[in-house]
């Protein structure tokens, strides 16, 4: 992996760059569309490419291992193979997913144990088997086996959780590197900062993870339920002690305006099941503001979904037509709303781009922070 700087903003700390791994180029700061299973869920790969203009997919370790299993991606030859992604991709390491969906877990120092959410099947974690599986599955990027501590969370909890997880860390390394990818191509491995909401912590942790001198880093265990002022503040003291020549990766953030305020703190890249889970139940994020389709007042508006968008089915679509489609709970519907918020946020983010370029972002971003917050 490389990854190049081209600007730095001079109102803030925006970063325009390039990173490029053996499937293509990614131009940052970029949003990474989430596909769980696989799947970017309702958009299919020409929609992906040509419509929402995606460069970079996430799938998830926790699920993909679950489901289909290893056996059959192996056979099919890796993740790119099986879903027809060609484009690069990054595989989160289950070390949220285990916490957040699976049903038992237990957490030692050699792993976590869970229960399958889908048959109840009894699983082990570690550090190790995180890093063969990611090896198996094939991702361009790969992340760490962390633990995300809940919030709220003692000190002395988020403490020792962290301190786990940059030995953790140490062990992916070691496995990481003992190894190497199976179908030809190089992948790379980003370690996760935690440290809950303490801003010590969150020092240590930067520190810590910056001298493991990785390609990339990410940030984690934010945007789970604290104030955004808190993942603001903590999101600025980690970029400040980041190295500058490195991408920077902001685990499940978040709104648009929470997109654009990280950006403009160092944040290169992002992912969010955002975009596409607030589509299925209807809510449309705009230049404007956000939309919830289901609401009365568009049920005979027949403008175009988005007038101001290049989008196919923003265009050809009407806002009353949606409406229906989600009131009859028709998969078109979600469908069209996925692809617009999907298409809404690569759009956000190449701007955000265009502007720092530009040097003109910091007054863009101040501007379109309160459009964006609107409810229309
Ligand atoms: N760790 C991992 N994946 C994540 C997170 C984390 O802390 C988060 C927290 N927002 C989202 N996805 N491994």
């Amino acid at each position: 992996m490389d990854f190049k700087l081209l600007t730095t903003d001079k109102g803030s700390k925006a970063r325009a760059g390039e990173l490029t791994t053996d499937h293509g180029t990614v131009q940052t700061p970029i949003f990474m569309p989430v596909g769980t299973a696989g799947t970017v869920k309702g958009v299919h790969q020409r929609e992906l490419k040509d419509d929402v203009q995606a460069q970079i997919i996430l799938g998830n370790t926790y699920h993909l291992y679950l489901r289909p299993g290893l056996d059959t991606i192996q056979k099919a030859g890796g993740l790119h193979k099986f879903n027809g992604w060609d484009g690069p991709i990054l595989t989160d390491s289950g070390g949220y997913q285990v916490y957040s969906l699976s049903e038992i877990r237990k957490i030692k120092e050699e792993g976590a144990t869970f229960k399958s959410h889908i048959d109840g099947s009894k699983h082990l974690f570690t550090p190790e088997n995180v890093m063969d599986i990611q090896r198996i599955i094939g991702a361009d990027i790969i992340m760490a086996f962390d633990e995300c501590a809940p919030y709220p969370c003692d000190y002395s909890y988020a403490r020792k959780s962290m301190d786990m997880t940059h030995r953790w860390l140490k062990r992916c390394c070691d496995q990481f590197d003992k190894t190497e990818g199976l179908y030809g191509y190089n992948q790379t491995l980003f370690p996760i900062i935690q440290g809950s909401t303490y801003k010590d912590l969150r020092v240590r942790s930067a520190e810590t993870i910056a001298s493991f001198e990785r390609e990339g880093n990410a940030i984690g265990g934010l945007s789970v339920g604290e104030p955004a002022e808190e993942m603001y503040e903590m999101t600025d003291i980690v970029c400040n002690i980041l190295p500058k020549d490195k991408p920077r990766y902001l685990m499940g953030v978040g709104t648009p305006v929470n997109l654009l305020e990280c950006i403009a703190l160092g944040i290169d890249m992002f992912d969010c099941v955002m975009p596409t889970r607030n589509a299925r139940n209807g809510m449309l994020f705009t230049k404007n503001g956000i939309i919830n389709i289901r609401n009365e007042k568009w049920k005979n508006d027949f403008s175009p979904i988005d007038a101001s968008s290049d989008l196919y089915s923003d265009q050809v679509y009407t806002k009353a037509y949606l409406r229906h489609l989600m009131h009859a709970k028709e998969l078109l519907g979600a469908q069209i709303a996925s692809l617009h918020n999907l298409h809404f946020y690569l759009w956000l983010v190449k701007e955000a781009r265009k502007k720092i370029i530009e040097g003109e972002f910091i007054q863009w971003k101040n501007k379109m922070v309160v459009e964006l917050g609107k409810r229309l």
